[in-house]
């Protein structure tokens, strides 16, 4: 279970592209459920088509403020979606979106490789479980919990903190038994930032990726976007866009999207352009 290739990762170059699959049912009607799982499935292959090279499918929602849910059923909304997606698409990449090392470990043994932790192994034994299961982790820097993230974000040196705390929770890592080549370090942008840390965040990736693991990057529609430029939600696609460019002089990135066709068509230029 949860053998982790990372060289399929970056086999079509850098940045790739991880598709974001968010099952978090706030609509129940007869039925609901398995439609739910019916048009998550759907989504992921879709996705996939469009050029995703990793399907990162999550069950508990990060937003600032936004309740914790239960791991039972956390892994009732991922764990089917993550099997049928493995079954459809062998070739695909899954990751799960959890800080349960219990959801992780079901995830994991259901077909998932990757697991994306917005708390970077909090529990202790989220590293213990990915280093068991031959598995990858994203370690993402957060301030807090997503309760309280927002309530200081205040920094010295916003960018000299995120890479040591980066840099420390890799040490954990490996020292779990995760090999480099499988832990891959996020900013977190948006979690416990404000504006300019994120800017400073975004310009100093660079500074990050020196670090010597791969990155992901998650900015699509986030509300920073929203404060320079005013577009709601559903209308930040070229901000999101343009919030990509650092990405483009690391060596190994990874970009978290909603919109995978369009990122796509985004980063085939933009490295076309790079390249000439
Ligand atoms: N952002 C979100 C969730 N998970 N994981 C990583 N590694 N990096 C990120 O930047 C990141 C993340 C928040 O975005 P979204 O999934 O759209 O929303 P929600 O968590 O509310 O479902």
């Amino acid at each position: 279970m949860g053998g982790f290739e990372p060289q399929r990762v970056f086999a079509g170059g850098s940045p790739a592209i991880m598709g974001i699959l968010n099952v978090t049912p706030d609509s129940f009607s007869d039925g609901g459920l398995f439609l739910e799982h019916q048009a998550a499935v759907a989504r992921g292959l879709e996705m996939l088509a469009e050029g995703a090279v990793i399907v990162d499918v999550g069950g508990e929602s990060t937003r600032p403020g936004a309740a914790p849910v239960p791991a039972d059923e956390e892994a009732a909304r991922v764990v089917p979606v993550l099997a049928a997606l493995a079954q459809k698409a062998p070739q695909a990449v899954l990751s799960v979106d959890t800080s349960k090392p219990d959801v992780a470990e079901r995830a994991l043994a259901a077909g998932a490789q990757l697991v994306n932790d917005v708390t970077a192994g909090g529990d202790p034994r989220m590293l213990e479980v990915v280093a068991e299961a031959g598995a990858g982790i994203v370690l993402m820097h957060m301030r807090g919990t997503p309760q309280t993230m927002q309530q200081d974000t205040r920094y010295t040196h916003v960018v000299a903190e995120v890479a040591e705390f980066l840099a420390a929770r890799a040490d954990a890592a490996l020292a779990a038994g995760v090999p480099k080549e499988r832990i891959f370090l996020d900013p977190g942008i948006g979690f416990g930032k404000d504006l300019e840390g994120n800017l400073a965040l975004l310009r100093a990736l660079a500074h990050l990726a020196a670090l010597g693991f791969a990155l992901v990057l998650g900015v699509s529609r986030k509300s920073f976007i929203g404060q320079l430029t005013g577009a709601a939600v559903g209308e930040r696609l070229p901000g999101s866009l343009a919030a990509l460019l650092p990405a483009l002089g690391c060596p190994q990135v990874v970009v978290r999207v909603h919109d995978v066709a369009a990122t796509k068509q985004f980063l085939q230029v933009a490295r076309a352009v790079r390249a000439a």
